[in-house]
């Protein structure tokens, strides 16, 4: 913990390095209690740096110096300076080897940054900054070096010795110990580097590439897991054909390894050669994971495999340029699933994380853009924002030029810079030679933060049969930017008669070919467009497939919204008007007199989506999910949680009170009936019957409590067992609830990623997480504070998705999470930083709760030695 004030860091501050590094040679000495890390580097003056005569300067972190030479002569104390986070060699030749030896603690390592031991396993995680942990280092990932690593550990408890690249070397050694030597022959930033030394098995897989070359698959994970593996393997072969054929990229090793672990910061990490990932985002098993897992799992593992070409192969210059690989390589893997499964329920999936998260960011405290210009933690900045708005500005550009020029785009940019650390604006430049496009004012998308706003007006001119549509776009303020330059849109919209029938868009009389959908480009504050040749006054349907990171305001009446929902040919947007229509009729409902009438248009449309068998059911099942309550807090100016929660559940109960009958129906059409298989349309089954299940328990219904208890009970996949878990523990049958939950825990106690899943149903129940329940899960045996998932499933799901217990006037809930933000703020700071985020939102709630959330701010603000994760986050949401 560091006494003095954080130093905030600027991209305008960027300079190339003074040295490079073009090879490394680790020996690592792992032991019980400690490791010793050798390390020779072999350095040379930067010929691109002015800083002639620059001292040689090296990160580290946490690092007790053991010797120090250069070019094999042991330098003295005053040859150099240990100044604790950096060491300072001030006199080196123009090309020299430096000799550093340092000892670590993994075994007290509780942060997960850098090289830790997580049940009994040695691992790594280096992004971003974690490789100064382990030993001294330029780290910066603009310094690419080629890696070898030689791994000795105690054979017997550490028979797997892992890191990048190809095993060249293995032997024993004395007292029972043995080795590995790793050779990478690409080069590469060290927050590429990894590691891995436990007892694991592994599981073996082969891929032909399509020039011919096979590729060893090799997944490790503890013993228990091995029956757990397939899905991750079948994925990853998945992923490696469809980048192949989309986008004509190879994998260049000879090996290819997973490796699971259950103490682990985030999803899952890249690595050259050896990806590493949180248990709960690889495992997977008929009896233990639900289908969203095994999407969840597919898509981590294309992402990191992606990450091969959109990541290692081209990697970032500085971490400013985050978004370069993060927001490129999950448009990637969006694609990949859009093309693996249902696409417009990807998309759906997709907007709406963005418009529930992303939006509440870019309008909040941590507002950044997706190229920041300054950041005091950059393990803050694996933000919503850099990824998921990243992506979108990513299909933006696909949106904009096409599939095939951006094909065209993305070849030049990996042929161009392979090999090299880059900028997003040489992506963004390689997209604009490729495709002969000027996208100088596109490239604002990447300057500018906050979520633009489209209002859009329209008129019909019946007498010239013309529409006419204005557009106006507005960017509102976000800390530090004001006064901003209007956005680059592309703006997808069709036009559709009465009858529902698609109409041409013609711009003028004469355009006779004209297309029924048209991506019409925004560039100024406001537009015209004007449509010809119209007999009557079209329903627009506007932005379709969500072509922009936008707010989209049309003032739609909910006859229109009715229309769309049964007519846009459009997926997405059917979708999205059911939403607008739901959130319409919710908004209407806060704060109202208790007799005011649920909108029974709505209930209509509703019957007609769960009765008609006919109409897509992927769609369908997604098309029921009521707008949550994340969402319409949002939505809100000043978010009263307590109202908006009865108003959504009152229309929850209105719509299964009236549809009753239709729901069992429902649920008896869909249940159970063939083979467990992960197609769209068994995954649809399987969502339809659980929502039904949700809905009958949420009005007490006695046939669907009975209907749950058997599901429950006869379950032959974990997406059935826990949904009728869920929806028991949402019901007001007590008895039920409290013996599923026990059941459920006895059955699979063993199993931590199953134990989390039990823990978040309660945590992000209104029934079963009040707070002194949540407490109570807190002291559980199975919690374990040092594990960041058990921390995300009981606060983190507490927090983030009970938000009616979470928002208590008397600010109890707040207090809560300040108290657990500070107790983890020793231990692991990039998870206590990730816990404030519902803090951070104080000023989007109604007085009462804004004060109190203020409060809990300035509680966490106070406690001593506040790491720089936490301080920044606390401090900017403060400030203003
Ligand atoms: N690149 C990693 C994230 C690293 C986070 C470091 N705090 C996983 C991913 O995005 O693929
Ligand atoms: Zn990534």
């Amino acid at each position: 913990m560091r006494s003095n004030q954080p130093q905030t860091i600027y991209l305008s501050d960027y300079k190339v390095p003074a040295y490079l590094v073009d090879h490394v040679d680790l020996r690592f000495e792992l032991f019980e209690h400690g490791a010793r890390v050798h390390s020779i580097l072999t350095v040379r003056r930067n010929p691109q740096s002015d800083d002639v005569g620059a001292p040689l300067v090296l990160d580290g972190d946490r690092l007790v110096l053991e010797s120090l030479a250069l070019n094999g002569t042991p330098l003295d104390g005053d040859q150099y300076e240990d100044r604790g986070d950096q060491l300072v060699v001030a006199d080196v030749p123009e090309q020299f080897q430096l000799s550093v030896v340092t000892w670590i603690e993994p075994q007290n390592n509780t942060r997960l940054e850098g090289l830790y031991k997580s049940s009994g396993m040695f691992c790594t995680q280096c992004e971003a900054e974690g490789f100064r942990c382990i030993t001294f280092f330029p780290d910066r990932p603009d310094v690419m070096a080629r890696f070898r690593t030689r791994i000795e550990a105690d054979r017997s408890a550490y028979p797997v010795l892992l890191s990048n690249g190809n095993d060249i070397d293995r032997g024993d050694l004395p007292d029972g110990r043995h080795f590995v030597t790793w050779e990478d022959p690409f080069p590469k930033p060290c927050y590429l580097f990894a590691l891995v030394a436990g007892d694991l098995v592994e599981k073996r897989d082969s891929f032909r590439t399509r020039s011919g070359r096979d590729i060893d698959l090799r997944m490790y994970v503890e013993p228990r897991n091995a029956d757990k593996c397939a899905h991750a393997l079948d994925s990853l072969k998945r992923a490696m054909r469809w980048d192949e054929e989309v986008y004509g990229r190879e994998y260049d090793l000879d090996i290819f390894m997973i490796v699971a672990v259950d103490d682990f910061n985030m999803g899952a990490m890249e690595n050259k050669g050896l990806n590493i990932f949180n248990s709960s985002c690889v495992l997977a098993s008929q009896d233990t994971a639900t289908d969203a897992a095994y999407q969840r799992i597919e898509a981590i593992v294309a992402h990191e495999y992606f990450h091969n070409w959109s990541g290692n192969r081209v990697t970032c210059r500085d971490w400013f340029q985050l978004s370069l690989k993060e927001g490129f390589t999950v448009f990637r893997d969006s694609q990949f699933s859009a093309d693996m499964g249902s696409a417009t329920v990807k998309r759906i999936e997709d907007v709406t994380l963005l418009r529930t998260a992303q939006f509440a960011e870019d309008a909040g405290p941590m507002a950044h853009p997706v190229r920041p210009s300054s950041y005091i933690e950059i393990s803050n900045f694996y933000t919503l924002t850099i990824y998921e708005k990243g992506a979108e500005v990513v299909r933006m550009l696909h949106n904009l030029l096409g599939p095939e020029l951006f094909r065209k785009g993305s070849d030049l940019y990996f042929e161009r810079h392979d090999g090299q650390a880059v900028t997003t604006d040489d992506f963004v430049r390689a997209m604009e030679d490729a495709s002969g496009r000027d996208l100088s004012q596109f490239r604002l998308w990447y300057e500018q933060a906050g979520t633009p706003v489209l209002t859009v007006r329209d008129e019909f001119d019946a007498d010239r049969g013309v529409y006419r549509l204005t557009v106006e776009q507005t960017l509102p303020d976000t800390p530090g930017q004001t006064d901003k330059k209007p956005h680059h849109i592309p703006f997808a919209l069709g036009l559709l008669d009465r009858r529902g029938q698609p109409l041409p868009l013609r711009l003028a009389d004469d355009d006779t070919e004209a297309p029924t959908e048209r991506m019409l480009e925004l560039t100024e504050r406001a537009h015209t467009f004007e449509f010809h040749g119209l007999a009557e006054c079209p329903v627009p349907s506007l932005l379709r497939n969500f072509s922009a990171p936008v707010r989209l305001n049309y003032p739609w009446t909910r006859e229109q919204l009715l229309f769309l929902m049964s007519h846009d040919p459009d997926g997405f947007n059917r979708w999205d008007a059911g939403q607008r229509l739901a959130v319409d009729v919710i908004q209407s409902l806060v704060g109202a007199p208790r007799d005011t009438q649920v909108e029974p248009r709505l209930v209509t449309a509703y019957r007609h989506l769960i009765c008609d068998a006919s109409l897509d059911q992927a769609l369908v099942a997604k098309m029921l999910q009521l707008p949550s309550e994340a969402y319409l807090i949002e939505l809100a100016d000043e978010a009263d949680v307590p109202a908006i929660h009865q108003a959504r559940e009152r229309v929850l109960k209105h719509l299964a009170i009236s549809l009753r009958d239709e729901l069992v129906a429902c649920y008896r059409r869909n249940a159970q009936d063939s083979a467990y298989d992960l197609s769209p349309l068994a995954i649809a089954r399987r969502s339809l019957r659980n929502t039904a299940l949700a809905w009958l328990l949420a009005i007490n219904d006695e046939e669907g409590r009975a209907l749950a208890v058997r599901q429950f009970r006869d379950a032959d996949n974990m997406t059935d067992r826990i949904g009728a878990l869920r929806a028991l523990v949402n019901s007001d049958y007590e008895d039920d609830r409290n013996q599923a939950l026990a059941s459920f825990y006895q059955r699979y106690q063993d199993d931590p990623q199953v134990v989390e899943q039990w823990f978040s149903v309660q945590a992000a129940s209104d029934r079963a997480g009040q707070l002194p329940q949540i407490r109570a899960l807190l002291t559980h045996p199975a919690f374990d504070w040092k594990n960041p998932n058990k921390v995300r499933a009981v606060v983190g799901a507490f927090a983030g998705q009970n938000l009616a217990a979470f928002h208590q006037v008397d600010g109890s809930g707040y207090d809560f999470l300040a108290e657990q933000v500070c107790r983890l703020d020793d231990s692991n700071p990039q998870i206590a930083a990730r816990l404030v985020t519902p803090l951070t939102r104080w000023r989007k709630f109604a007085p009462a709760y804004r004060e109190r959330m203020r409060a809990a701010l300035e509680r966490i603000r106070d406690k001593p030695s506040l790491s720089r994760d936490v301080y920044e986050v606390v401090h900017k949401s403060l400030a203003g």
